[in-house]
């Protein structure tokens, strides 16, 4: 005898027909329930295949835009990256796409959220061996020094370069979460703040794609959450690096959740209203 299908597997079934239909990844609201605010449906690239187009719904409501590490460290001068000795156009790219973003939103009820990555003055919520691989890279100037022309010690809280750049300066209302590691979700409270405004999706951008926005995104895609990168508001400190960490991201169908970019976002967001 055939055995009687869980409610999840009915969902799957009905949710599956729409898909091969519409190409749509319908807000799950039968799990959440009824839409908040409005329904974005965002295009998303390389879905389910390399080369194919799909589209997510996103209750706006539900959505949180989070701009990760924007900080002078990751993509100012003298400021971290700057001392290991990486091309800081590679970082900065990202700024202006999400100053985009965030031009278009503020005011909406799509939460944004900023992270800042960054260690108490004692060190003592810094890895040690982190600590210790990044003076060597920056031949003896690591987390925890200050640069000869730098605005304060790297990536310590409370320094000027540890901050978020003024061009993405969070406003009064937007969260700010400061981390202690690459991910969020095991170092800081991340996680209470989104379940608490009942937050199911996440707009992921910053810097950097293969580090921190991924640790996130990967970290956010176990806990559930719907995940999306926007590309062009990313960067990484090697071009190769950044191009496969969004690369990654699209295989297995979006095993870490789907890309799309900044244009594409804005236009659904607009189109939703
Ligand atoms: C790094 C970050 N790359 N924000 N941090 O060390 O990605």
């Amino acid at each position: 005898m055939d055995k009687k299908m869980s409610k999840v597997e009915m969902q799957l079934e009905k949710d599956y027909k729409l898909f091969q239909e519409e190409k749509i990844i319908p807000y799950p609201t039968w799990q959440y329930g009824e839409i908040k605010g409005k329904i974005i449906t965002l295009e998303v690239e390389d879905a389910p295949d390399f080369g194919e187009t799909a589209y997510v719904e996103l209750d706006s409501g539900r959505t949180a835009f989070i701009s990760v590490d924007m900080q002078t460290d990751f993509c100012g001068e003298n400021g971290y990256v700057d001392v290991m000795g990486y091309d800081l156009s590679l970082t900065a790219s990202a700024i202006k796409p999400i100053k985009n973003v965030l031009d278009a939103i503020r005011g909406s009820d799509i939460q944004i959220i900023h992270t800042r990555e960054g260690h108490s003055p004692d060190l003592s919520d810094a890895p040690y061996l982190k600590v210790l691989r990044s003076k060597i890279i920056g031949k003896g100037i690591g987390i925890g020094d200050r640069p000869e022309k730098g605005l304060g010690r790297l990536l310590i809280r409370g320094e000027k370069n540890w901050d978020i750049i003024d061009e993405l300066y969070p406003l009064e209302g937007e969260i700010i979460i400061d981390k202690a590691g690459k991910g969020a979700f095991a170092s800081s409270n991340i996680h209470l703040i989104l379940k608490n405004l009942g937050i199911t999706h996440l707009v992921l951008t910053g810097i950097t794609a293969d580090v921190c926005v991924h640790t996130i995104m990967r970290e956010a895609n176990d806990y559930g959450y719907g995940c999306i990168l926007l590309k062009d508001a990313t960067g990484a400190t090697d071009q190769g690096n950044c191009e496969s960490a969004i690369k990654s991201i699209k295989m297995q169908g979006g095993v870490f959740g789907n890309v799309s970019d900044s244009e594409k976002f804005i236009k659904a967001f607009k189109e939703a209203l």
